[in-house]
């Protein structure tokens, strides 16, 4: 290299030297730290991180972070978070993701649903695909948080004892609807607000994986756990749809090994987590844990057979489309096992 200036060698070698300038994707969780959304997170960063050699470094925004729930949507869905997961709030925004907020349509065993949602026939179907599209968002995988557990504070055994219960859900009609259909007065009050709202008896009742009661101190202010295995915590994990087309072909393939490659993992892991939780709270609290019978559950599960054809009505052949391909899809695994 004799023939070029010592200057210009200097300045190649620290270029090659320093770092690249390492692209920053921003990912947003309706979490704290701690959930299970977190979780999924940081494995998501680690493998990325790992797979593009420190090209894309990634930065977590838990909840509280962005704004509220619907704060976290807008974001993603113009471009200024990459990532986000959307669940039960996302049902204003993506009307079809209301499929989740259905009870009973899953089955007992967690690992069969957790495959089923991510199903290539079900997760790579034009109706699920185009249902997050059409609304600028592009779904990746969809993350099962374990069951979700009502607390009250009286034992709820069957559909009377719901009766005028003022229980709260996330904002969207079809989970208004099914506590409708089992009798009770479902609000809608926003997460960061829960707490104090069931403290001052605005919310009589709640509903979430055990985790969640356990990491927002919801269980301090509720009398009774009920697990009716009624429906699981659903969330989509998605990235923004113009982000997601403008990556390379390497990338996108990239993001599918990695959303593959978690779901038995997160799987696992929220399996032990809501376990975990579970003894934690019955370690600290005396609250009273109410486990209901096959009987029990089917009063329920009948109760909430015709907000099916609700969901149905609300968004149209797409919707019955999407239930029917996760009906089937849950069907196919269950005879695989
Ligand atoms: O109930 C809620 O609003 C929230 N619960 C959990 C466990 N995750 C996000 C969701 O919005």
């Amino acid at each position: 290299m004799r023939w070029l200036p010592n200057s210009v060698i200097t300045l190649t070698l620290l270029t090659l030297a320093a770092p690249l300038q390492a692209e920053t994707w921003r990912v947003a969780l309706e979490e704290i730290k701690g959930s299970v959304q977190y979780e999924y997170a940081e494995r998501f960063a680690e493998r990325i991180e790992a797979k593009t050699d420190g090209k894309v470094n990634i930065k977590i925004f838990p909840y509280g972070q962005i704004g509220g729930m619907t704060d976290i949507y807008d974001a993603v869905q113009s471009g200024k978070i990459h990532f986000a997961f959307g669940s039960g709030f996302l049902g204003g925004t993506v009307p079809e993701s209301q499929l989740f907020s259905l009870n009973y349509i899953l089955s007992d065993d967690e690992w069969v649903n957790a495959q089923a949602v991510n199903s290539e026939a079900f997760l790579e179907s034009e109706a699920l695909q185009n249902s997050f599209r059409d609304r600028s968002l592009h779904p990746l995988a969809v993350v099962i948080e374990g069951w979700q557990v009502w607390t009250a504070n009286k034992a709820i055994r069957k559909p009377e004892d719901f009766q005028g219960v003022g229980i709260r859900t996330m904002d969207n009609r079809l989970l208004t609807e099914t506590y409708k259909a089992y009798g009770a007065s479902p609000v809608t009050i926003e997460y960061g607000e829960l707490y104090s709202a069931l403290q001052m008896g605005q919310a009589e009742g709640n509903i979430q994986p055990v985790f969640a009661h356990e990491e927002m101190g919801f269980y301090e202010v509720q009398e009774y756990m009920i697990l009716a295995k009624q429906a699981e915590f659903i969330a989509t994990f998605m990235a923004n749809k113009g982000f997601y087309d403008g990556l390379s072909e390497e990338r996108k393939a990239m993001l599918d090994a990695v959303t593959d490659e978690l779901v038995r993992p997160i799987h696992e892991h929220q399996q032990a987590l809501n376990q975990q939780r579970l003894d934690k709270i019955k370690a600290s609290s005396d609250i009273e844990i109410v486990e209901l019978t096959a009987e029990e559950r089917e009063r329920f599960r009948q109760k909430s057979m015709p907000v099916r054809q609700t969901f149905v009505e609300m968004v149209g052949e797409r919707g019955r489309s999407l239930l029917d391909k996760l009906l089937a899809a849950v069907e196919r695994v269950k005879g695989q096992q």
